[in-house]
């Protein structure tokens, strides 16, 4: 799709119909209507679809690292009149219905999920734009309108900068006399999982130990094959103008920009600066810390050292995720019955409320039976509808950064993995403890005569007697109460909150 020179008046588009593409479909717009993807000047058709799956490239050999299409709803392609110029273009929009382009299909197909690929020429329709950072996304044209002649070194900052690359980036800008052009990927989550704002905002606080930079915000969306997505970036850079891109991952050929790959830099003890490691004393140079130990770090409460990252960098960082003891947190209690679930997150509960630190909330199972699974049997069924409830107002609890301990049997793996999800997504934590005291005790114990009643088959389906207990593989603590008195066990549960950040050590 890369002939030029489509024209359709505006009154054709007046009977055509509406649609708003899903965001990944709507950044692929953005960078079509901007020429950031040129020489592509609309969604791919099926012919270009099928020569880039042989050949990587387009069907007119032009080289193109991936797919940039766009699908819609069966009923909506079915409507359409392709041999009618009239009858052929569809009405791209935002969320909330405003116009952003018109497609004119040339050419629809089938795919797998009941709906219709098509592909076709867009054009924009007012000024095209939508989103945040609209202030930042500037077009190719623009940029290079901007940017001073000779060569202009590129960065896509897909994660924060720190000391290191930013390091890396005033050596290659130093070497190359190059303008530095930063282009911030704002299509989706970044690979470290900060929101596009977050991201904005922290390479934008480096912006004072850069060399003078142009700093642009591109709906760029990974599509999850590297090579393939850093080769699309190296097409879009050369794009706004880019003659050098500085690498962090692959090494990459073909057409667009040279790649430079950095040197390892690490820090010198003995002056506080950033060199390639090889050149400094084993004694005195520390390497730059991994995104695990950042994120490690911040998980903590600890702020990032400044000799590693910007204080302005560390700020917004902190901001965006705060301390574990400051953020919600579910605590799973899994095991059999009369394992000592209930009687160890008692005595967690009694402990966080009389330090203050938390607010908990104590899901014990009887209590939920009763209060908010009331008329629920002990089927495969009833029991995964319980844990789900149990997680859905876990997660509730946990999103208003309290903190709920849960202490039902929990026997599916499956359900257990569902309640960590509701806490994940609640953007809170999630520890799952087995209590793994062992069948015979729990018998031995048989507070309630369950067990006893299950032996004599006066009762169906008690678990671990003729009901299942997958045991998890996840768990991130094990406690056996036949080993552990209950104030060992408690300790041991508050001990480990405490060691992962979770709760504020005393
Ligand atoms: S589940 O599987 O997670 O939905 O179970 P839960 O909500 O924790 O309920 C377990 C308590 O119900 C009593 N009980 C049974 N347990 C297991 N199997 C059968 N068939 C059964 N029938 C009743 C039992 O007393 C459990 O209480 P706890 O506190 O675990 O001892």
């Amino acid at each position: 799709m890369s002939e030029r020179g489509w024209l359709m008046p505006e009154e054709m588009l007046r009977d055509a119909p509406a649609y708003n593409p899903r965001p990944s479909e709507l950044a692929d717009l953005e960078l079509l209507l901007t020429g950031a993807y040129a020489p592509l000047t609309g969604f791919l058709g099926r012919a270009d679809l099928i020569a880039l799956q042989r050949r990587g490239r387009l069907e007119d050999g032009t080289p193109w690292p991936l797919p940039v299409t766009l699908e819609i709803p069966e009923s909506l392609a079915l409507g359409l009149d392709l041999s009618d110029p009239a009858l052929r273009s569809i009405v791209l929009t935002d969320q909330e219905g405003a116009p952003i382009a018109a497609l004119e299909v040339t050419d629809t197909w089938p795919t797998r999920d009941g709906r219709y690929g098509v592909g076709g020429p867009v054009r924009q329709l007012g000024d095209g734009r939508h989103g945040p950072f609209q202030r930042l996304r500037r077009s190719p044209a623009e940029v290079r309108e901007l940017l001073p002649p000779g060569r202009v070194l590129g960065v896509v900052a897909d994660r924060p900068l720190h000391r290191p690359q930013l390091a890396q980036i005033a050596h290659a800008a130093r070497t190359l006399a190059a303008h530095l052009l930063v282009l911030i990927p704002v299509g989706d989550a970044g690979p470290g999982g900060l929101s596009p704002e977050v991201l904005v905002r922290t390479v934008f606080a480096a912006r004072d130990r850069m060399p003078p930079a142009t700093l642009v915000a591109v709906p760029l969306v990974r599509r999850g094959d590297e090579i393939r997505d850093a080769l699309l970036r190296a097409r879009v850079a050369a794009a706004y103008g880019v003659t050098h891109l500085l690498s962090t991952g692959e090494m990459l050929s073909g057409g667009g920009p040279r790649v430079l790959v950095p040197r390892e830099l690490a820090y010198d003890n003995r002056d506080g600066q950033w060199r390639w490691r090889d050149d400094i004393p084993p004694r005195n140079r520390r390497l730059a810390l991994t995104n695990e130990e950042i994120d490690d770090l911040l998980d903590r409460g600890f702020p990032l050292p400044e000799w590693h990252t910007p204080p302005a960098v560390a700020k917004e960082l902190a901001r965006a995720r705060p301390a574990r003891r400051h953020r919600g947190l579910v605590v799973f209690m899994t095991g059999l019955s009369g394992s000592g679930k209930s009687t160890v997150a008692r005595g967690v509960a009694d402990h966080l409320r009389e330090t203050g630190d938390r607010t908990v909330t104590l899901l014990d199972g009887d209590v939920v039976r009763r209060e908010l699974s009331a008329g629920l049997g002990f089927s495969k069924e009833d029991r995964d509808l319980n844990i789900r409830r149990i997680g859905w107002v876990a997660a509730e609890v946990a999103r208003h950064r309290g903190m709920a301990i849960c202490c039902p049997i929990a026997p599916y793996a499956a359900a257990r993995k569902t309640a960590r999800d509701m806490a994940t997504l609640a953007g809170a934590g999630f520890v799952l403890i087995h209590v793994a005291t062992p069948l015979e005790v729990c018998e031995r114990r048989d507070r309630k005569g369950l067990y006893a009643k299950a032996r004599a088959g006066l009762i169906k389906g008690m678990t671990g007697v003729d009901d299942p207990y997958e045991v998890p593989l996840d768990a991130d603590l094990t406690i056996d109460t036949s080993q552990l008195s209950v104030d060992e066990a408690v300790a041991a549960v508050l001990h480990h909150l405490t060691e992962t950040g979770w709760v504020e050590p005393k």
